[in-house]
């Protein structure tokens, strides 16, 4: 079945993943942007320069070497004013208990201010009762070499979906995995040309993720964080990702 964006935010109980659908179908960008610096007004800056390419942003938070508690509500103006939606990629791995509390409390409060989140199946289902508060995509398949989060690991992901339609919006995999057009396909590892990086990192082109694997989001992180011309590059992936997606619908 080969639905528009549109299409798919009726087809969805949560709330996260209609406005997300919304936003891509109207501001015309699948791309998700990766920004994994270690300085905060670097991000920020970064996000306020790149917001209007990208439809979701995904941070790391813990890698801030300089991170004070008005982060969060800074990049909350930034991602009201160019309309896009913050990933914190969290990847909790926890009991419910503990993951509840990573989420609300700590330093970072990721709960105020990041929209989305990412959980490891790990656990079992108690860890999506314990981040039942959080729009969550489950991490069904990795990027790098020798993941072992394939096969039955990968379908159990998608069964834990299925079963939680109304805190999980979705998955980090890296092609479509579910049938029901609700669920958002987020893959990371891409680039322009196929390859890896030194640690383990595998890289599949634009167009194959969103063709040949179906998947509807790309993320890319230093393939545009560590351009000459960061803007450029935004903009040259993010018109790829168009591109591959309406003729991945069509
Ligand atoms: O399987 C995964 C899952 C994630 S969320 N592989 C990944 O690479 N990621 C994240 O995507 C990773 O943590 C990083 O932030 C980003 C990829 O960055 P790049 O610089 O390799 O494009």
């Amino acid at each position: 079945m080969k639905l528009s964006f549109l299409k798919r935010s009726s087809l969805t109980l949560h709330p996260t993943a209609q406005k997300l659908f919304k936003l891509m179908s109207e501001k015309k960008t699948n791309l998700c942007i990766a920004l994994d610096v270690t300085e905060q007004n670097q991000l920020l800056e970064m996000a306020d320069e790149l917001g209007p390419e990208l439809c979701v942003l995904k941070t790391h938070v813990d890698i801030l070497k300089d991170f004070t508690p008005d982060f969060g509500d800074k990049l909350k103006q930034i991602a009201k004013k160019h309309r896009f939606f913050i990933f914190e990629d969290r990847k909790f791995a926890d009991i419910g208990q503990t993951v509840s509390l990573q989420y609300h409390k700590g330093i970072y409060q990721i709960a105020k201010w990041a929209d989305i989140v990412n959980a490891h199946i790990v656990p079992g289902p108690g860890i999506i009762e314990g981040l039942k508060d959080a729009s969550l995509l489950l991490l069904a398949e990795m990027s790098s070499a020798g993941t072992v989060a394939k096969g039955t690991y990968t379908r159990k992901a998608v069964l834990l979906a299925e079963k939680n339609p109304k805190t999980v919006m979705g998955f980090i995999c890296l092609k479509k995995i579910s049938q029901k057009p609700g669920f958002i396909h987020f893959t990371p590892g891409v680039k322009l040309k196929r390859g890896k990086d030194s640690l383990g990192q595998r890289y599949r082109t634009v167009e194959e993720v969103l063709i040949k694997n179906q998947s509807d989001i790309i993320i890319v992180g230093r393939d545009i964080t560590t351009a000459q011309k960061p803007l450029k590059q935004a903009a040259l992936y993010r018109e790829r990702a168009w591109e591959a997606h309406v003729q991945a619908i069509s």
